[in-house]
């Protein structure tokens, strides 16, 4: 089935200059990228965009995290798209993530792992909007 799902390179993975990587990694696969986006987010938009995980003891450093630089959204189409990009990225882990996996290449970190990727078509469809919505940031 073809599914669309949404990709985004953190702020690390800009900052350390790994965007051609990682997007090079989904079209080799394969998939295609249909929209692409970089944008220095509010925190508004990455407190909306990681609303499920309001009330970790993660989620304080998370949101900082995310909105301390620009990122890179893609949203990528193909068979069965979640699944196949969650694959791609590995676990969240990057000392865990096996190597031949974006965070297994390139993460030792839970936080600064890179990446991230919708894990199911319905988030896919919240976190587009969220991400790609004017008031997401600027750039
Ligand atoms: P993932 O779907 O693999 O990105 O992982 P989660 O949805 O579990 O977590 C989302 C993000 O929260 C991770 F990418 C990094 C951050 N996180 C932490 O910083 N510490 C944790 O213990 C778990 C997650």
């Amino acid at each position: 089935m073809i599914q669309r799902t949404l990709l985004i390179v953190k702020p690390d993975g800009v900052s350390r200059g790994l965007v051609g990587e990682v997007l090079k990694r989904v079209e080799a696969k394969g998939l295609r990228i249909t929209r692409l986006r970089m944008v220095y987010p509010t925190r508004e938009c990455i407190e909306k965009l990681y609303d499920i995980h309001k009330g970790k003891a993660f989620y304080e450093g998370l949101v900082k995290f995310m909105a301390s630089g620009p990122i890179v959204a893609a949203v990528i189409e193909g068979e069965e798209a979640v699944k196949v990009v969650r694959n791609l990225i590995g676990p969240t882990n990057g000392r865990e993530a096996p190597p031949g996996t974006i965070r297994g290449d390139f993460s030792l970190s839970i936080q600064e792992n890179i990446v991230h990727a919708a894990d199911s078509p319905e988030r896919a469809e919240y976190e587009i909007e969220t991400v790609f919505a004017p008031e997401c940031g600027f750039y």
